[in-house]
């Protein structure tokens, strides 16, 4: 998979070279390219932002730097360029397995008020386009919430986790929190191990692990429980 990134602070990526995904990309598996919007412009200033139309608090990137940084990284229809906004679509464990399958994802992280909408309408004529936000609340940008997204659609890339069994038992795989887990010693500061995980008894183990994912998922988050 080929992921490019387009933002005025590249170096926030840096982390990207550690961790699983690093790995990753040594192996070859996931090719990352990040791109700075301020080398597509062309003023002293290196502008990106401009006042609203229309008037109102804050600034509005400029269509013109985010024009020239698609020429450059598009590459055909297999491209999806995804614009992380508060005002898009919810990204969910959903999403993050759609994107997974995809060749090309092209990331747009938008700062101040905004980037100008004709960018996101110019760029849906020539590749799929999805704004997509993290949750209910306000990032000053993009580049935290895509950290997140790649890191959520990169571990289902196969090849990158070792152990795919792993991503099958994990909280949202099945619309259900995850059980609680637990390691050696049996007994820690009086806290025991539930016994029944001692037991050897798979079937009650696989039974006692499905009702605490049910009683979790009815204490903390019963939205998911709605039809
Ligand atoms: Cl994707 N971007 C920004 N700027 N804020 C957010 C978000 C995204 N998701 C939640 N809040």
């Amino acid at each position: 998979m080929r992921i490019d990134i387009i933002s005025i602070f590249p170096e926030f990526f840096g982390v990207l070279d550690i961790s699983l995904l690093g790995k990753a990309r040594e192996r070859g598996i996931i090719d990352l390219g990040v791109h700075n919007l301020r080398d597509f412009t062309h003023d002293r200033h290196r502008t990106v932002d401009d006042t609203p139309y229309g008037g109102g608090a804050g600034m509005v990137m400029k269509p013109e730097p985010w024009g020239e940084a698609f020429d450059q990284v598009l590459q055909d229809e297999s491209s999806v360029v995804i614009f992380p906004s508060p005002a898009g679509e919810r990204f969910t464990q959903a999403t993050a397995r759609e994107l997974a399958l995809e060749p090309h994802l092209v990331f747009g992280c938008g700062r101040y008020e905004g980037i100008d909408q004709r960018v996101i309408a110019h760029t849906a004529t020539r590749a799929r386009v999805r704004e997509v936000s993290l949750g209910d609340y306000v990032l000053n940008g993009g580049e935290v919430a895509v950290m997140a997204m790649i890191e959520a659609i990169g571990r289902l890339v196969p090849g990158v986790v070792g152990n795919p069994e792993s991503l099958t038992e994990e909280s949202h795989e099945d619309g259900l929190l995850e059980y609680p887990s637990y390691t050696k010693p049996a007994v820690w500061r009086d806290l025991e191990v539930p016994p029944v995980l001692l037991s050897g008894n798979h079937g009650a183990i696989a039974a006692w692990r499905h009702e605490q994912q049910l009683e979790r998922t009815r204490r903390v988050r019963p939205d998911l429980l709605q039809p």
